[in-house]
């Protein structure tokens, strides 16, 4: 159990993993604003989507995963790309179209995938990932590979044909995999009470015979707990858990969202959960960090995504005679 003085990431991770997961979500943070920036220089075309105010639920998720456990992402996915270890200059290069970022320029923010870490990609998609995962288990189990897959989603595709069968068959079969429901309370304009028959997605679970969970989302230390077990219990070969992570996006459904279907003081009332400032003031009261450790990290991380920016910019653009290669579609002439 987490509770207020002794939460459990304090009892059960080390200062160092601590101070990792803390750096990570000030990363995905500037990552965002910076990817914003850039955005409004003209230097990304076509859209995004930023997850500034849930980088708990990405960082709490992934902390005990190793690169050979897998995830599937979202379109809303930089945050789960930034905590499962990818580079930020390549990241931000296929944002900007150049040669050197994850799809060689050609898929963008929606489309990044990072194998090597064991990021299986975003997805324009919304629950295309859902499938995906189940997938990705079933071949960790059949390969005995001793890997778990992350399924991210939002609340949206919790609604879809798609996240019915795979938790169906993902229990079916066993299979070592972690439904992980980032709830942030929409999908674009349509809040949760006005899509969803049930109060809770994580009572969902019950109708797949797996356990489901439903955490803060904006509290680290509960996101990671929650997590530990559903591991386990998929390590264990016990099967599939749900994890319904409530928390809530700062921003706009996408670029072009106006922002006309929640109140200011909603936004407001959420911004003051803010989960990196509850996970820095965690680690304070803990003696794990000072202040001043926290303004240097912080620094530290607009260092760092300054020079991933400077690195994209600078960068290749790709030969155009080479531009529709491992693209779908094609002009038409
Ligand atoms: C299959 C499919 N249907 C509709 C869309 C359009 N669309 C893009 S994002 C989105 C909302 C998704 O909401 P949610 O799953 O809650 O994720 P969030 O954007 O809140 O992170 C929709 C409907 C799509 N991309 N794919
Ligand atoms: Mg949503």
């Amino acid at each position: 159990m987490t509770t207020a003085n002794d939460p459990w990431a304090i009892r059960n991770l080390s200062p160092d993993q601590l101070r990792e997961a803390l750096r990570k979500m000030y990363l995905i943070r500037k990552f965002e604003e910076g990817a914003e920036d850039s955005y409004t220089r003209g230097l990304i075309h076509g859209t995004m989507h930023l997850s500034i105010g849930q980088e708990a639920s990405a960082v709490g998720a992934c902390i005990g995963l190793s690169d050979d456990d897998k995830i599937t992402s979202t379109h809303r996915g930089h945050g789960h790309c930034v905590a499962k270890g990818a580079d930020l200059g390549r990241m931000f290069a296929e944002f900007f179209g150049k040669e050197t970022g994850y799809c060689r320029g050609r898929g963008g923010s929606m489309h990044i995938a990072d194998v090597e870490k064991g990021n299986l990609g975003a997805n324009g998609i919304v629950g295309g990932g859902l499938p995906i995962s189940v997938g990705a288990a079933l071949s960790a189990k059949r390969l005995k590979t001793g890997a778990v897959t992350v399924c991210f989603f939002g609340d949206g595709a919790n609604n879809e044909g798609a996240f019915h069968e795979a938790l169906n068959m993902a229990s079916v079969w066993k299979l070592p995999v972690v439904f992980f429901c980032e709830n942030n309370g929409y999908g674009m304009s349509t809040s949760t009470a006005r899509s969803t028959a049930v109060k809770r997605i994580s009572d969902r679970a019950v109708a797949y015979a797996m356990p489901g969970v439903t955490v803060d989302g904006n509290d680290f230390s509960a996101v990671a707990e929650a997590m530990a077990q559903a591991t386990e219990r998929a390590r264990a070969g016990d099967g599939p858990t749900l994890i319904e992570s409530l928390t809530y996006r700062w921003r706009g459904h996408s670029k072009s969202d106006r922002n006309r279907y929640r109140t200011k003081e909603e936004i407001a009332d959420w911004m003051a959960r803010d989960p990196i400032r509850r996970m820095a003031d965690m680690l304070i009261a803990h003696d794990i960090l000072t202040d001043e450790d926290i303004t240097a990290m912080e620094q530290d991380a607009d260092r760092t995504i300054a020079d991933a920016i400077a690195f994209a910019a600078d960068s290749p653009a790709p030969d155009v005679a080479d531009l529709t290669r491992d693209v779908y579609t094609r002009p038409l002439v």
